[in-house]
């Protein structure tokens, strides 16, 4: 299946913008700019970043697809200008760029080595720049989107943390601390566990070491019957997996009890039915919301896993790509640990494939049919 909306990225780390352009919008949605440059924000906070996050503010700005903040269905063209451009632009102008002084040295875990296998570059920074989870920026940008269509079908995405290396949260999600989450700078709704979090990025810092975990993204007021069992690619498990797969540093996702579904016996995974006046109800939620592919009515969740970033300053063994003499990974300014970013990209980007499942259920050029029929659907 086609979906209906797709997007694209465009940007360097340090190059002078980041862009997201979005085809496929219903027209006629009148879209909240202040909304986006929100959940830019939101992005952007986190204990464990590094120094960059004190020179970007990013904020929205509109090149094409709208009028009077409505959307035209033309294609939806945002930007957002990487501030860091002005230190880097004689070495990364798109035209003019100094390219004599070259990243030679591979960081382990980094797409540098084989980024440069695949296009046969001999300078690791042409890899590393758009490697960079500053891209995660732009998709932030296509998912503040596509919220804000789900959110006025009062469909709510919420994130949190539930594991930073080896601390975890002890608290069961529901949407009053869901809420809480942008409280905590580490996104745990378990104060006590952010506590130790913060210790261990901490203790990771200055080691010159990094830390991964895990987040789970937590969906209310999905009604039943997205995606499809059909066929494979309608799942929406698999469009939601794409997208979630394609953040940086991402190793994996499960959805609702997701790895730890291999502990119990079908009798006790399985959530079992119940009638209460009429109402279809279930006894828990270890599927996650989701059956066959197909959203069930219950909450929509899925946790994932990012790797510890690779960018270390207490470097890992590495070689020279030219001389190939072994030698320490070459050294970037980098974050601690980003996985609170990570929770909140992961959190917005979930919207583009929940919009695209009630536009394959619904349909509509316009928001005012796809509102209509939604509501029918009740
Ligand atoms: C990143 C390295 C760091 C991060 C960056 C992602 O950037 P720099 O090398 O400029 O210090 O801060 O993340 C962002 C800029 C961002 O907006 O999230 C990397 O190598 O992936």
């Amino acid at each position: 299946m086609k979906a209906s909306i797709q997007y694209m990225t465009g940007g360097e780390s340090h190059g002078p913008a980041m862009i997201a352009m979005i085809r496929g919008l219903p027209a006629g949605f009148s879209l909240d700019m202040e909304k986006i440059n929100y959940q830019l924000w939101r992005r952007q906070q986190g204990y464990g970043r590094g120094g960059r996050m004190k020179i970007e503010k990013d904020k929205v700005a509109v090149l094409s697809g709208l009028r009077g903040g409505m959307t035209l269905a033309s294609p939806l063209t945002l930007m957002l200008q990487n501030k860091d451009y002005l230190s880097w632009q004689d070495k990364m102008d798109p035209v003019a760029a100094d390219m004599s002084e070259k990243v030679r040295v591979p960081r382990p875990g980094h797409a540098d080595y084989a980024g440069v296998k695949k296009y046969a570059f001999d300078d690791i920074r042409n890899v590393l720049e758009r490697a960079s989870a500053r891209e995660t920026a732009a998709r932030i940008l296509a998912g503040a989107v596509c919220r804000q269509y789900l959110e006025a079908l009062n469909i709510r995405l919420y994130s949190h943390v539930i594991r930073l290396g080896t601390v975890c949260s002890e608290m069961r999600a529901c949407e009053a601390l869901l809420k809480k989450a942008d409280d905590s700078d580490v996104r745990c709704i378990d104060e006590t566990a952010a506590e130790r979090m913060r210790q261990a990025i901490d203790a990771a810092g200055a080691a010159g070491d990094s830390l991964g975990g895990v987040f789970e993204v937590c969906v209310y007021g999905l009604p039943a019957g997205l995606g499809s069992y059909v066929h494979w690619d309608d799942k929406l498990s698999s469009m939601i997996a794409a997208e979630i797969m394609g953040i940086q540093g991402i190793k994996g996702i499960g959805f609702g009890a997701g790895f730890s579904s291999a502990d119990l016996p079908g009798s006790r995974y399985h959530d079992e039915f119940e009638i209460a006046e009429g109402k279809v109800l279930r006894t828990s939620n270890s599927a996650g919301g989701l059956e066959g592919g197909v959203s069930n009515g219950e909450v929509l969740s899925f946790s994932a896993v990012m790797k510890p970033i690779p960018t270390l300053t207490k470097p890992l063994k590495s070689f020279h790509i030219e001389s190939m003499e072994e030698m320490k990974a070459h050294k970037e300014r980098s974050d601690t640990c980003a996985l609170p970013a990570a929770s909140v990209v992961a959190e917005n980007i979930t919207a583009v494939p929940l919009l695209n499942a009630l536009l394959s259920r619904f349909g509509g050029d316009t928001w005012k049919d796809l509102k209509a029929r939604a509501a029918g659907d009740e």
